[in-house]
């Protein structure tokens, strides 16, 4: 794991050169039955859903199986016109397709690993059980290249998660594996006309900007293949670090603090760059509700011109009583906000309200015509509004823990970092970087022990980051309540998140009832510092742990 170079370029697809130009998602009015977003599915069968949710598979009706095969292999993206890049893809996709179902319904999906690498898929926020958590080498084998895997699982909470392998992630992920998993519930007070997802990426690509023929600006991996990985020039400066005329915005940098990414310079929103994306269209007036995931590394401040919103569900969990607001909407690696806003009249921008070189392009047109208005564009310039604060956003209400309630286990997690080292790598004149090292109380992953916990425990978690990086936290499993975010105590309404920002300097304290048996995953989900150690596992007592390290597989889970 320590021997990695880091900033995992997405390596070249050999082979395969198939060109993918991926479909726009439609708008869509809520559906009669789920629909997947736009996107094709290879093989689905669907019922209306029933009022009630049944609590295991085996209760769940065939007529409400969702069946669907996710088909993993090397392509390539059209990430905008000119700009063809090789990635890896589910069903020749990215994102992958979106699996939209309803609460309750039982989810079987079938993973078919085409490519060169073993692979896994973990459906990220979704409290169900340990053996369908995807996670190579903790609760399975990763499934090798040819061999296929199933999962099945009941939809049981409805929001909006996501899917990715927790095989190799930091290089998999990267590479273009992920997907939208929604889960609508039956009932909605007021259903929204438009219900659409936008998936947040960033790609170590310097887009627009790259000097020479349009195409693939991506270095290409080593003969080798896919193991081999070349640091592009923006980091070969020894510092990594980002250049003078793309530095994060004042607001966003205690996000931004991490010195490796200045690679991470194209972004994406649903596989492609502005003016590439496709525009959320709605008539004036009417109720829209967008789903922001972001599967990249980078937190994005998101702003949405012409009309305030309301942060309507953050990870999955609704948030109570959520009021209209105009600020910018921070969102962390591998977090989910939804919002929903009625649509204002002409045509104005949803973006990444932010200085860094792909900002610009991480954006999509909301209302009535595909082309900013020129109000739009004014607003664009003039705009500078605060970082919502989750701590104090939305209304007081009763929540499972308090910041001076009884917890029966206590950890106290110090996150830190080293510096990277560097080293030539003479054969492609590229220079690459040893991996920088992220630990967990002083231990990088495996060297630690597990957080070990018993049924019906109450759990605090404090994460004190004395490390200069952001480090956005993910529990397996489990949804954490947070209780003081970043130093600050959550006063708002109730703050849920499965993926909780710890920012440099503060410490972020989270607590959880330790309802859901099995061996867990807790670790920053900016991978690259996950593949540089900075993991560890929740065990429960009695659990066994279902895969190990290492084997015939590989298994290897960041
Ligand atoms: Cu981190």
């Amino acid at each position: 794991m320590n021997q990695k170079v880091v900033r995992g370029v997405v390596a070249v697809a050999l082979g395969g050169t198939v060109v993918y130009t991926i479909a726009s998602a439609v708008a869509m009015a809520r559906p009669a039955s789920p629909a997947m977003g736009g996107m094709p599915m290879p093989a689905s069968s669907s019922a209306s859903p029933a009022p009630a949710a049944p609590t295991s598979a085996t209760d769940i009706p065939a007529s409400r199986t969702r069946t669907v095969t996710l088909v993993a292999a090397p392509g390539h993206l059209t990430i905008r016109r000119g700009q063809t890049v090789p990635v890896w893809t589910f069903n020749g996709t990215v994102p992958g397709p979106e699996i939209r179902v309803y609460q309750g319904d039982r989810v079987r999906v079938t993973l078919v690993n085409h490519l060169p690498w073993a692979t896994t898929i973990h459906w990220h926020g979704l409290l169900d059980r340990n053996s369908n958590d995807g996670v190579a080498g903790v609760t399975q084998d990763a499934v090798l290249p040819g061999h296929s895997y199933t999962y099945d699982f009941v939809a049981r909470d409805p929001g909006t998660y996501w899917y990715h392998p927790h095989q190799k992630s930091d290089e998999e992920v990267d590479k273009g594996l992920y997907g939208a998993l929604v889960v609508l519930p039956h009932r909605a007070a007021v259903s929204p006309t438009v219900d659409r997802t936008l998936v947040l990426d960033d790609w170590p690509l310097t887009g627009a900007r790259a000097p020479g023929a349009p195409g693939m600006p991506m270095p290409t991996a080593t003969a080798t293949g896919m193991g081999a990985m070349a640091m592009p020039s923006a980091t070969a400066t020894g510092t990594g670090a980002m250049d003078a005329a793309s530095r994060p915005s004042v607001a966003l940098r205690p996000y931004l603090a991490d010195p490796g990414m200045g690679a991470y310079q194209t972004f994406t929103i649903n596989g492609h760059a502005y003016p590439d994306t496709a525009p959320v269209q709605a008539p004036p007036g009417a109720l829209v509700r967008l789903r922001l995931i972001n599967v990249g590394y980078l937190t994005h401040a998101l702003h949405l011109h012409g009309t305030a919103y309301r942060l309507v569900a953050t990870d999955g969990s609704d948030v109570n009583r959520p009021w209209e607001t105009t600020d910018l909407l921070p969102i962390a690696a591998a977090q989910r906000m939804d919002i929903e806003f009625r649509t204002p009249r002409g045509a104005w921008s949803l973006h990444d309200h932010d200085t860094l070189a792909g900002a610009s392009e991480m954006r999509v047109i909301v209302g009535q015509g595909a082309r900013p208005s020129a109000a739009d564009e004014r607003a664009m310039r003039a705009a500078a509004p605060p970082l919502l604060d989750l701590a104090r956003y939305g209304v007081v209400a009763p929540a499972p823990f308090t910041a001076r309630g009884r917890f029966d286990r206590v950890f106290r997690l110090v996150l830190k970092g080293a510096k990277p080292a560097m080293s030539m790598s003479g054969t492609s004149g590229m220079t690459s970087m040893s991996m920088d090292t992220y630990t967990i109380n002083g231990k990088l992953f495996m060297q630690g022990a597990p957080l070990v916990v018993r049924r019906g425990q109450r759990v605090e978690i404090s994460f004190v980051n004395k490390s200069v990086a952001a480090h956005p936290m993910h529990l397996h499993g489990h949804r954490m309540q947070v209780l003081s975010l970043n130093g600050e105590p959550v006063t708002g309404a109730p703050l849920y998140q499965d993926t909780v920002m710890a920012l440099p300097g503060k410490t972020t304290t989270v607590a959880f009832t330790a309802d859901n048996p099995g061996v867990w995953m807790l670790h920053c989900h900016e991978l690259h510092h996950a593949a540089a150690g900075m993991d560890t596992l929740l065990q429960y007592q009695g659990s066994p742990r279902l895969a190990q390290l290492g084997g015939a597989a590989g298994n290897n889970p960041e």
